[in-house]
């Protein structure tokens, strides 16, 4: 008390920046500290210093203190000393808090633990700085800090492959960082974890392994949580609760500390909580209380979120089950938000503070994405609600670090926290080589686009509005100059990024992680300019050039669906995606409002142009706004676990590109199998026949003979009563067989397909009753061609001989003939996409 008094008179003396509350400067203390008086003022000790106080303080926090601050090896020194805290307030007294005062007669720590101490030295080494000299420089400072959330950090429990134990290892380094204490070991896709061999002891590497994770985790402060999840096949008898009771102590005798129990993702016999609650609480006399150096158990229910809790489930287990056992909560749904009063819910029921289950940024329902963005959604009302807070990561251990940082953040101080700011410094705390370029990429990579859980995150939230500005200006033949200058520069920096990650970054293994997304990233970059290019191409009316980078765009987009194709294809769904809930859909659209325009001659407006696209095809207002999911080879609708109201004669169908045909047609239809359903095709959109040989009995089925004049498929109300059913799935895999359909392709209204025309091969196009003839045309540079008029009489003559590319020809051009026809000159072959005649 007498240091604090005196540190304030020389704080006041001391053009004094603080309290820290209510500030947005950061101090580059992470998490951010409860309470913070800081001088802008700094100080160098004049000698080294000596600890003073507790005996035995601990070793792992005393070598930090050692590598942040010099040492007094003889002779005149500075105190710093450590001390037991006697603070009475329920949050001194919490493991981890700390006070840290840094005055010029010397530096203070008040501990409860030796946590509070590792913390307080973690916030020492991030205050220091070294002067030009390369000595230590402090500022002198009082901080009071506890963290608000008691059990912080990870739960590995998401199915796909598991971390790798360096992986492991390095996160629990990362925890120590940045506060994090608990790390719940739990892969669902581990055969020791869950079935089949739960009851199994761990073969000796693992057995290591997990040995070696306890021994890292102590040095950092970090509870190694160990996790069994028994509930596929357990049987409720004396031998599996005894099986149980071995298994731990097995992992006991590793160093196994903490131990939780999941009940998730389990039916049947399993899930029953009168024999969950009888053996948790088995566990708990028979071994937690038992052993007295155990933390209190953990538990996941089956049902682990408000959306599935609809029987007496959590009540059983709450007035049942010992108080000393933690019981986990995703939230209101499996992938959910936390709000307040979504815990408060569930503490009624479970008559104690839910231990929260956060299923961001996993990723196992959405592999093709990355999930980089900030953590929000987390409720900054909600400090003393929740007995811990774990979040599920991505099975890519280092680029869950930008999320995990979030989650150190607002576990410790909850009522601080700021996503996007917590974000920023994540970024720099990461990649602190490259940070601007890391933030680039992590800022277009954090949608997990249209699925099952129905849950979205915000990406590229600040090129939404100018996307809108320049797409509503081009649209009406403008150039909106300063939104396109912005787009500009964003792809240009989106294009350098990965060569600066991979050039700058030391992180191997995050590159290595987020290789295939890096690669990608690229060529959303190069795609993006170049439709920007095209754009304006347009603009200066030139459609020559507009063809050109039209051309190139289509190159860098047939890339990245190569890179789709080639990378990830273990993964569910398979594939890479980035940018892809603003930027790459901003590139399409541009994409295909260019082919419009190109295919619109003066008689049509190019809106009227109908190209041909995997679409959706209905008339329900409720699947309007769904997003088409549209593979390689597939369009369908994404699930929606909601119930779609089909009135009357409503339908929902989907469409394909004309040069397609339908290999078959499967549907998830939960409920509508009754009569007055019927599926129906069409080729025009128009005229529709029904599909043979569906009954009405099957609420799911696949139809692999479909008519191959087939463009469209629908299912229709044919009844008087509206039907409710669930749209789970509905979509039709397609094949392309350009033998057949070559000539067509000239004339498809369609820039992408093309016939081959083959060197000396040639195409006669009537001309008689046009006035204008356009060719659309592509090939290597040095690619020549001729287009001869034929007249009726066999007089011939040569129209036009040059490159491939644009070719325009008017009626003065050919109005002695009544056909043309083109051929190459050289040896290679040319594309002709398509042939517009007016
Ligand atoms: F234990 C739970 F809290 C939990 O979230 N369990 C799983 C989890 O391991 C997984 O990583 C997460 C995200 O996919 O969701 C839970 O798993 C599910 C949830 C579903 F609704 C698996 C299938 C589902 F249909």
């Amino acid at each position: 008390m007498k240091t604090q008094k005196y540190l304030l008179a020389i704080l006041l003396l001391l053009s004094v920046c603080g309290p820290a509350r209510g500030q947005q400067l950061s101090l580059g203390i992470f998490p951010e500290p409860q309470e913070v008086i800081i001088s802008s003022r700094t100080y160098t000790p004049p000698y080294g210093y000596a600890l003073r106080g507790i005996d035995h303080p601990d070793a792992d926090a005393v070598r930090l203190l050692e590598e942040t601050l010099p040492f007094a090896k003889s002779g005149k020194s500075l105190p710093l000393e450590i001390k037991r805290l006697k603070d009475k307030a329920p949050e001194m007294r919490r493991s981890g808090a700390y006070t840290l005062t840094i005055t010029q007669k010397g530096i203070t720590i008040g501990i409860v633990d030796d946590n509070s101490l590792f913390y307080a030295a973690q916030t020492l080494k991030q205050l220091t700085n070294r002067d030009a000299a390369g000595k230590q420089v402090l500022p002198l400072c009082a901080i009071k800090d506890y963290p608000d959330v008691l059990f912080r950090g990870t739960v590995e429990g998401f199915y796909g492959q598991p971390w790798s134990h360096a992986d492991r290892i390095e996160q629990i380094r990362f925890y120590g960082r940045i506060k994090l204490n608990t790390y719940i070991y739990g892969p669902k896709d581990d055969p020791y974890h869950s079935s089949p061999n739960w009851r199994e002891p761990y073969p000796a590497e693992e057995a290591g392994h997990i040995r070696e994770l306890v021994r890292e985790a102590a040095r950092n402060k970090v509870n190694f949580v160990w996790a069994i999840h028994p509930g596929l096949d357990i049987q409720w008898n004396r031998t599996d609760s005894a099986n149980i009771l071995a298994k731990f102590e097995k992992m006991y005798d590793l160093g196994v500390r903490a131990f939780a129990v999941f009940f998730d993702d389990i039916s049947g016999e399993g899930a029953r909580p009168e024999k969950q609650a009888g053996l948790l609480n088995y566990i708990h006399e028979k071994f937690i209380r038992e052993k007295d150096d155990v933390q209190p158990l953990i538990m996941c229910p089956t049902e682990y979120n408000r959306s599935w809790a609809k029987s007496d489930y959590l009540d059983l287990l709450g007035t049942r089950l010992d108080p000393a056992i933690q019981v986990m909560w995703t939230g209101d749904r499996v992938v959910a938000d936390i709000t307040k009063e979504g815990v408060e819910w569930v503490n009624r029921r479970i008559r104690r503070p839910a231990y929260i289950w956060w299923n961001f940024p996993v990723s196992d329902y959405c592999q093709d994405h990355l999930l980089m963005g900030p953590a929000y959604g987390l409720d900054t009302r909600a400090a003393g609600t929740m007995a811990g807070f774990v979040s599920n990561p991505m099975e890519y251990a280092e680029a869950s670090k930008v999320a995990l940082f979030g989650v150190g953040m607002y576990t410790w101080n909850i009522e601080r926290y700021d996503p996007a700011r917590a974000w920023k410094e994540a970024c720099d705390f990461i990649m602190p080589e490259a940070p601007m370029a890391f933030r680039v990429f992590c800022e277009h990579n954090s949608d997990p686009g249209p699925n099952g859980h129905q849950y979205r995150r915000e990406e590229s939230a600040n090129y939404v509005a100018p996307i809108r500005t320049f797409l509503a200006g081009y649209k009406k033949n403008r150039f909106p100059e300063q939104s396109a200058n912005l787009l500009g520069t964003l792809f240009a920096q989106i294009t350098a990024s990965p060569g600066m990650i991979y050039g700058q970054s030391p992180n191997k293994r995050l590159i290595e992680q987020i290789n295939p997304w890096l690669i990608q990233f690229e060529l959303l970059g190069k795609a993006g300019t170049s439709a920007l290019h095209m754009a304006h191409a347009w603009y200066e009316k030139d459609r020559a050039y507009t063809w050109q980078r039209y051309l190139e765009t289509s190159a860098l987009l047939d890339s990245m669906k190569l890179i789709n194709r080639a990378l990830n294809q273990r993964a569910q769904p398979k594939g890479v995606k980035v940018g892809s809930s603003v930027l790459h859909p901003f590139i399409m659209d541009l994409y295909r409002q260019t082919s419009r325009n190109l295919l619109s001659t003066d008689g049509i407006a190019p809106d009227e142009v109908k190209i041909s696209i995997p679409s959706l095809f209905t008339n329900i207002d409720q699947l309007r706004s769904q997003p088409c999911a549209e593979g390689d080879h597939t369009v369908g609708y994404v699930p929606l676990f909601e119930v779609v109201k089909v009135e009357p004669d409503h339908y929902l169908g989907i469409g394909w590109e004309i040069q397609k045909e339908a290999e078959s047609f499967c549907f998830n239809l939960p409920k509508s199998n009754r009569p007055g359903r019927v599926f129906e095709w069409s080729a025009d959109g128009k005229s529709w026949r029904p599909i043979p040989h569906v009954s009405t009995e099957n609420a799911k089925d696949t139809i692999r003979s479909i008519d191959p004049k087939a463009r469209y498929i629908r299912m229709r109300n044919d009844s008087d009563q509206p039907m409710e059913l669930y749209v789970l799935g509905f979509e039709a895999t397609t094949k392309q067989d350009p033998r057949i359909h070559e000539e067509l392709m000239m004339y498809d209204m369609n820039l992408d397909t093309y016939k081959h025309l083959s060197p000396g091969e040639t195409v006669h196009v009537k001309c008689d009753d046009v006035s204008t003839v356009s060719f659309f045309l592509s090939g290597s540079n040095e690619n020549l061609v001729s287009i001869t008029g034929l007249a009726q009489d066999g007089e011939k003559n040569i129209v036009y001989q040059g490159n491939v590319g644009y070719i325009l020809l008017t009626k003065t051009m050919f109005e002695d003939f009544s056909s043309l026809e083109l051929t190459t000159i050289g040896k290679a072959p040319i594309h002709i996409h398509q042939i517009v005649r007016e």
